[in-house]
Order: structure tokens, then sequence, then C-alpha cells
């Protein structure tokens, strides 16, 4: 145990409330860390947590334990100030607007992540952008810590790992592959968590399906383009994973990048590079994220993104 868990468990002690956020629109990480965390606050300091999101969580992510834990911000009745509020890979700030009140109120804010951050918000960091996922950073909290936990636990922090490590085609290192045979060896079954994964709408599956059959290839194939506009957008489930994954199938595919044209002038950018990063060119585009798996939203319309994206990766 270090000094900074003792302020944690200090804190969660003597909190009568507390509130745990991901990023807007959470993914299998956010979504994850967050009822893990709710469910190890709960059984180790007696206090049931308010786990909020905004936006949207994927239908494929409707099966995962404690899901109904979830509370729309939106939803949450006049909330009181929290004495702590836990942030969980949330990326920047940008990403926690529609908390900023639930997190200038707290008493203490806390926060585990690991995304590359250069403005951490809260008084409290568990930030390492060396981790594949917050649930490893989260797993070794636990650990230090010793705290209890349950299966629900370690199956909500094997599905972070799978899902933000693409399972396990970004791992770093074998971090968050030795956690993830403890989590094996402490009753989860890999095949399972897959399975809950395969929980997306017919729709979704056929408009994914369309948009990687009209895909454009560009640089001697190096570069695939898929597009997916406004009318087949609102059937997605999440960020068109699907997609990515059938194009990177292709021989000689290197980058692949996915344009969601979320409004009519808001195009949504998933960047995916085989063996070499895009992180750069989502940087250009106003976004970020990781080496191989980045993105950005920007406002212009789609034919203008799309034609700076293809010459984004010109050169290449
Ligand atoms: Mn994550």
């Amino acid at each position: 145990m270090n000094d900074k868990d003792k302020i944690l468990i200090e804190k969660l002690r003597t909190a009568k409330s507390v509130a745990i956020i991901g990023h807007k629109n959470p993914d299998g990480d956010a979504l994850g860390s967050a009822l893990a965390m709710c469910r190890l606050i709960e059984m180790n300091f007696g206090i049931s947590p308010v786990c909020t999101y905004d936006g949207n969580i994927p239908e494929a992510l409707g099966a995962v334990p404690l899901r109904s834990r979830m509370r729309f911000v939106g939803h949450l009745n006049a909330p009181a100030p929290f004495d702590v509020v836990i942030l969980v890979d949330y990326g920047t700030a940008r990403h926690l607007e529609f908390a900023s009140a639930l997190i200038e109120n707290a008493g203490f804010v806390v926060e585990i992540d690991h995304h590359k951050n250069d403005a951490p918000i809260a008084a409290l960091c568990f930030d390492d952008d060396t981790a594949d996922a917050t649930a490893v950073i989260i797993y070794e909290m636990m650990r230090r810590m010793d705290w209890r936990f349950d299966g629900d636990v370690l199956n909500l922090l094997a599905l972070g790992i799978i899902t933000d490590t693409g399972h396990f085609k970004f791992v770093k290192s074998g971090r968050s592959m030795r956690i993830m045979a403890d989590l094996v060896d402490g009753g989860v079954k890999i095949g399972a968590v897959y399975d809950m994964l395969n929980n997306q709408p017919k729709k979704t599956i056929l408009v994914e399906a369309k948009a990687a059959a009209s895909a454009e290839f560009f640089y001697r194939d190096r570069l695939a383009v898929a597009t997916i506009t406004n009318r087949d957008y609102k059937n997605m489930d999440g960020r068109g994973e699907n997609v990515l994954d059938i194009l990177s199938r292709i021989k000689g595919v290197e980058y692949i990048a996915l344009l969601k044209q979320q409004k009519d002038n808001q195009i949504g950018v998933s960047l995916r590079g085989r063996r070499k990063p895009v992180n750069s060119v989502a940087a250009a585009l106003g976004g970020g994220g990781h080496l191989r798996a980045a993105g950005a939203v920007v406002r212009d319309s789609l034919e203008n993104v799309h034609d700076r994206v293809v010459e984004l990766f010109r050169g290449i």
C-alpha cells in the first residue's frame, strides 16, 4: 500500500456519498471500470456509489454484470454534492463536461485513468498511461489494498481489458495478460465474456456490413476508408468496431478510417493502424487516442472530412 492508497481509503471510509463517472458514450473499459469500482466500494466500504454516464451505452454492453446500476446523468434527481467523486477512464476534461457540476461540487475528486492527459482534474490521481486499460489499474489497486471482490468484479475487469486491448491485439506489455491470467484463475471464462459482447442488434450489424462492403481504397490499397451516412448512423451501436475489424483483415491494408456522419456537419472519425501509428493523424484532425487506435470529431461536411483524411495519409 502506498501513500495515495492511504488517502483514498481514508476518504472512502469517511464518505457518506460517492459518485463514479466515466467518459461520455462509455466503452467496455469505462463501463467495466466504473461498475467494478462501484462493487469494490460497496463490498469494502459499505457504501453504495452512484454510477452515472452521458450519451449512450452500446447495446453490445447491455448484458454486462451490474449494467442496471448505470444511471443516465440527466436522470439523477437533484444530485446533492457527493463527498467523493471518482473519475474513471475519462481521457481529457472535455469528455466529462456533462458532469462538470458534479465534479466542481464534490468534496474530493479522485481519478483512475490510463489515457495520456497533461491536465488531470482530480486531487488524487491513480493515472498510468503505460496500462493497457483502466481496469488494469483498478485490478492492481484492489490487490494492493487487499480489497474483497466477487465474480462480477473479476468479469467487469476482464471486460475492460479485453475490449480496450482489442482482444489483446494492442497489449503494450505482458502486464494486462498476467492480470488476465489471474482473472481466469479466479473463475473468469474468456469465452463467456466474448459471448456477452455478442449482443448487438441486427440493424447495427447490417449497417456495419454495408459500410464495409462499400469501402474505398487508396494508396495501393494500404488505406481503407468506410463511411456511414447520417441515415444509417442512427442504427449504429458504439463506434463501428466491426467495420474496422473486417477491413483490417484485408491483405495489404495498413490503415483504416471510418467516417461517421453523426450530424450533417459533424463527422466522427475512427482510425486504426495495423502496424503503424495513427494518433498523429487523429491529432491533426483535432482528436487523439492511442497509438494505433485513435479518433476525432470534426465539424465539417462529410466530403471535406473525407478528403482531409485521405490527404493526411498521403505519402504513407
Ligand atoms: Mn480505457
